[in-house]
């Protein structure tokens, strides 16, 4: 970095949500203030122009507001540079991307972002963005395609590609990542693709900071105590943890010297946040909707389901785990329940529950499959696929329509609406091959455990299943 000047843009980052300005941003802008370099961020919308429009007016800059158990520190962070808008202009991302000075193209797209199979990993050639920019490949939508595009260009210009850094919340996400773009390029262009394959770097990461969606309660907030006014700001928990793969093209920020973890393999790091952290959401979001809780803090506040996720730990997700590097497991699932107890941090069970399709397979389903494997049956998990099925049938327990938010939510509330008994909705969820695999679906012992747990939940309901259920 030439001092006095504002950094170079050397990373383009597709998904410019909550998440990537309280986690990527932060760590980024930190990196730079540690060891320099030209890394500044040009942050690219995929859809709308939300974070553009309330971002550039600051320069970029925005407010994260660390939130405490016991108070909040607030600080402006400046590493974006630049806000784009994809469906705006397609090509200037494309450009941007080709440009020789971005180094890294980093990605918070969520699960559904990847347009693949969640049950494969494997690229879904029928998802209309593909098939959109398979017939536009010069006018992207996907970020897949503006990828390619992009890769495209640097190849013709004899540049070297950009590393493609996924940071969502997938198992190898970077094997997943670059599986998917040499699937898109090999049908866009053949040669293209193995010049990825052959160039490219796709290390995957894991990442961990809660961050609710920020809502209009935390922008008056932060006005009130700051006395002006941020659109942009982003609230998220104290804690945050990076464990990236230590393989980049052309050089990557100075993360490690302000914490993140650099390893060689990131897979168990992986697995333990995806089961221990993310199954466990997944669990409270949809049991404590259905059981009336709005929150992950006030769905644990019940002791029922503080206890539900101690048992998933230590005797339905940890014993399926391999040892990280460095990690004390049981440690770590304690301080996850401090972490979902911060009461100033308001994350809605509704926030999590949503996308539930995408989220399943690697969150829950995987864990069910090791330990049916080991010859247990894991109830506790059962139960959350349970729960998943019941809030997407779409009606609550006191009969008020759910607002499911899932891209399969026809399909799952037409299957749960094609049984006319409990048993018959469960046996019509567990036919989308999508989410659940073959031999999975077809093990008896899981479809009794979870159809028991299903009948319990409309039966009783979700406290009461909660209370009585042992894991
Ligand atoms: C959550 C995650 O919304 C969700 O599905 O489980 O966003 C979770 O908060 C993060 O992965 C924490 O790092």
């Amino acid at each position: 970095m030439r001092t006095g000047h504002a950094p170079l843009t050397g990373i383009v980052h597709l998904g410019p949500g909550a998440f990537f300005r309280a986690f990527n941003a932060v760590w980024t802008e930190e990196a730079m203030a540690a060891e320099g370099g030209d890394w500044g961020i040009c942050a690219v919308s995929l859809r709308s122009p939300t974070a553009r429009d309330q971002m550039m007016p600051q320069g970029g800059c925005y407010t994260a507001v660390e939130l405490g158990p016991e108070g909040e520190t607030r600080r402006v962070i400046g590493a974006v540079t630049e806000v784009l808008v994809a469906p705006e202009d397609p090509e200037a991302v494309v450009d941007r991307m080709a440009d020789p000075d971005v180094k890294i193209v980093s990605l918070t797209i969520t699960e559904k972002g990847y347009c693949h199979d969640p049950a494969t990993g494997k690229l879904n050639r029928e998802h209309p963005d593909i098939v959109h920019d398979l017939a536009n490949p010069g006018a992207p939508r996907s970020a897949l395609g503006l990828i390619c595009a992009a890769l495209e260009v640097r190849r013709g210009a004899g540049d070297p590609p950009f590393t493609v850094m996924s940071c969502d919340n997938l198992p190898s996400n970077g094997a997943v990542t670059r599986g998917v773009v040499l699937e898109y390029a090999r049908l866009l262009m053949p040669e293209l693709a193995d010049w990825i394959a052959a160039e490219g770097a796709f290390p995957s990461t894991m990442v961990d900071r809660i961050t609710p969606a920020t809502t209009e309660a935390d922008v008056t907030a932060l006005a009130r105590a700051e006395e002006y006014y941020d659109p942009a700001m982003v609230v998220h928990e104290p804690f945050r943890q990076w464990v990236i793969e230590e393989h980049f093209v052309s050089g990557r920020p100075a993360w490690d010297k302000v914490g993140a973890q650099m390893v060689a393999n990131v897979e168990a790091h992986e697995l333990m946040k995806l089961r221990c952290l993310n199954g466990t959401h997944s669990t409270l979001a949809y049991l404590g909707y259905l059981g009336g809780y709005e929150t992950i803090s006030e769905t644990v506040a019940d002791p029922a389901y503080a206890a539900l996720c101690e048992r998933l730990w230590a005797d339905e997700i940890i014993p399926t785990l391999p040892q990280p590097e460095g990690e004390d497991l049981q440690a770590y699932s304690k301080a996850l329940l401090a972490r979902y107890r911060n009461p100033a941090i308001r994350h809605r069970t509704w926030q999590i529950a949503m996308d539930g399709s995408q989220k399943l397979p690697q969150r829950l389903l995987g864990t069910i499959r090791d330990r049916l494997e080991a010859g247990v049956v894991p109830e506790g998990l059962c139960l959350a696929v349970a729960a998943w099925m019941r809030y997407v049938g779409g009606v609550d327990e006191q009969g008020k329509a759910i607002d499911v938010r899932d891209p399969l939510a026809e399909r799952l509330k037409a299957a749960s609406d094609r049984g006319d008994t409990p048993e018959a909705k469960v046996a019509a969820l567990l036919d989308l091959r999508e989410v659940f695999d073959a031999t999975l679906a077809a093990d008896a012992r899981f479809r009794a455990a979870v159809t028991a747990a299903y009948v319990s939940l409309v039966e009783k309901g979700a406290q009461a299943t909660v209370a009585e259920a042992k894991a």
